[in-house]
């Protein structure tokens, strides 16, 4: 019995101390190790693929919450400001020449520019952010459902994996500098309330938090959510990307599904 039992019991204290602390907007409760919110990210985050998949509903919604727990705006955290030339030109001209680029696993690979992005239907959200550190932010995102591109793009059967390949390099990694990438399987990728966001608290997304694009995967941890967008590529497996534990973070140890 008992670890099903157990990490059941884990993983629903941990809904409902999350949404006892939501109140405070953005907060940061965690001074020391034993912090009860922390121990419970931490077991949550053991938790096997299997068994989270079990206890999440596929089409389950995280939390969404009013415009009155918006207390102060989303903390920049990660890369904030890409060094890298190709993206300061984009950048430059806000954005006007870039492409979103799809591939991969699709029957017709998309390129696709912001304005075509802002013209597709979109989803407004207010979620509560989690970062693995142990700080939380409430935050209204706006952008496209994942869904919609991949639709659009005709996923072929045999894939697996939705890879999100960043313009950020990550300059202080021991193994040299190497770009933030990011996975997610296509339950994740289809899930309603996960967006491309382009929009954040009412405002174009701006360059801190992830411009032009950064996803927004609600039942996941904040380093999930990968910002700076370049290229989402369609994969039956995550061998071919860092060292192949699929993200950056993952590479150096953290957890692949980070559900919380
Ligand atoms: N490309 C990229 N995406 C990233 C990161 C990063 O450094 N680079 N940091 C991650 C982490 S750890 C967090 S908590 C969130 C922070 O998002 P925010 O800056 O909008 O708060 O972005 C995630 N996505
Ligand atoms: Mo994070």
């Amino acid at each position: 019995m008992s670890r099903f039992t157990l990490s059941r019991r884990s993983f629903l204290t941990g809904s409902a101390v999350a949404s006892t602390s939501a109140l405070a907007g953005c907060f940061d409760p965690l001074g020391d190790g034993d912090s009860k919110v922390r121990g419970v990210l931490e077991s949550t985050n053991s938790l096997t693929y299997r068994v989270q998949r079990m206890l999440l509903g596929s089409d389950d919604l995280a939390r969404e919450y009013s415009e009155s727990e918006i207390r102060q705006p989303q903390r920049p955290n990660g890369t904030t400001s890409p060094s890298d030339a190709d993206y300061q030109q984009l950048a430059n001209e806000n954005f006007a020449s870039y492409r979103l680029k799809l591939d991969g696993l699709v029957e017709k690979p998309l390129e696709v520019s912001l304005d075509e992005i802002r013209a597709m239907p979109s989803r407004t959200q207010i979620t509560r952010h989690d970062c693995v550190e142990g700080w939380s932010c409430i935050a209204k995102w706006t952008g496209v459902p994942l869904a919609l591109l991949l639709d659009e793009a005709k996923v072929k059967p045999s894939a697996r994996f939705v890879v999100f390949g960043c313009f950020d390099t990550m300059e202080n990694s021991f193994d040299g500098p190497v770009k933030y990438y990011e996975s997610i399987d296509l339950i994740d990728a289809r899930h309603p309330q996960t967006i491309l966001a382009y929009g954040l608290d009412g405002k174009p997304l701006p360059v801190s938090n992830g411009a032009p694009l950064r996803v927004r995967v609600e039942r996941q941890l904040g380093y999930k959510m990968a910002k700076y967008i370049r290229t989402i590529t369609l994969t039956d497996s995550l061998s071919g990307y860092g060292t192949g534990s699929g993200g950056y973070w993952e590479d150096r140890g953290y957890e692949w599904f980070a559900g919380i």
